[in-house]
């Protein structure tokens, strides 16, 4: 599926997702008003890399309830409604729950708590406050009855993922999306010696095939902690359908698609499902292959009659 943020912002953009082949749609982080966003130019791409700072523009979760009931409407009539994701961004934890209760009474099947925007000045990542998210989890449980995630930033400390894992677990959250894009990064345009972005003296969130090693590493660590307890979506570089494969592999349950989906479009779903289906064919036939020579040898005497080349 696509990951939130990524051409899922206008009703004309949800409605390719829902024709498509992503196995989802995930909703652009809904704020309580409609946002601009942050100045132009606010994203750049790179040959491995994405850098930027959009602000969080949306049109604000009363309209986002709209769409979604029209999505659902048009979509389960044509017999191919997918599951919608909604995910939502508060600036104080009155706003968050005020969210969470208005999607409460709308057609979206899960609420990703986005605990993790790079991008809004003079605010702190809640994800890093432990204690600020395991206040918020509690009210927020009580709030929906909806299929509840979290959205989390990248950690780079392996406590901070134990210690949310439990905040997690005791709160009966059931899947995690990680990681958003990493924080405070900056690239400089060479032929400028300035920032490519203009927004908060050029620093944004990194996204791209570089931050692939630092997502799966997230994943496969909360993944150890949560056993198999709660849904894991990994997101973070995958662009192939060997990233999709590497991340199902170390305990994804499910992927999303960033910068990929935004330098590709719409494509992007099925030609990766198509590279992922390709690799799980051959191993398959490998897997099976070698069942079959080891129960050949251990049963089977060999001779030139039952001989496996043959
Ligand atoms: O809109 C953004 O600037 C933004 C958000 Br809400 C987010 O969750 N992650 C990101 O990289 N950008």
């Amino acid at each position: 599926m696509n990951a939130a943020g990524i051409r899922d912002t206008d009703y004309n953009e949800l409605e390719l997702l829902a024709q498509s082949d992503s196995g989802a749609i995930v909703v652009k982080t809904s704020t309580i008003l409609p946002r601009q966003g942050n100045p132009e130019p606010r994203y750049k791409s790179l040959s491995t890399m994405s850098i930027q700072s959009m602000g969080l523009p949306n049109h604000g979760y009363k309209t986002y309830i709209r769409y979604i009931e029209r999505l659902k409407e048009k979509y389960e009539k044509q017999g191919h409604s997918k599951p919608i994701i909604v995910s939502i961004a508060g600036f104080t934890e009155k706003e968050y729950l005020t969210l969470a209760e208005g999607f409460q009474h709308s057609k979206a099947d899960m609420i990703e708590v986005n605990l993790s925007c790079p991008n809004i000045v003079g605010k702190r990542i809640i994800g890093y406050d432990l204690k600020g998210v395991d206040d918020l989890t509690k009210k927020l449980r009580l709030a929906t009855d909806k299929v509840l995630g979290f959205k989390l930033p990248p950690y780079l400390d392996e406590v901070m993922i134990e210690k949310m894992s439990k905040i997690i677990l005791n709160n009966n959250i059931e899947f995690v999306t990680c990681i958003n894009s990493i924080p405070n990064t900056l690239i400089i345009d060479p032929a400028t010696d300035k920032p490519w972005i203009k927004p908060n003296k050029g620093k944004g969130g990194l996204g791209g095939r570089c931050i692939k090693p630092i997502a799966l590493g997230n994943v496969a660590s909360f993944c150890h902690y949560l056993k198999d307890k709660v849904s894991i979506i990994g997101v973070g570089g995958i662009s192939t359908g060997k990233d999709a494969y590497d991340f199902l592999l170390y305990g994804a349950d499910a992927v999303q698609v960033g910068t990929q989906f935004m330098e590709e479009g719409i494509g992007c779903f099925a030609r990766i499902q198509k590279e992922l289906d390709e690799i799980l064919r051959k191993k398959t036939l490998k897997i099976a292959t070698t069942c079959r020579r080891r129960n050949a040898e251990r049963f089977t005497p060999y001779n030139e009659e039952n001989s496996f080349t043959k």
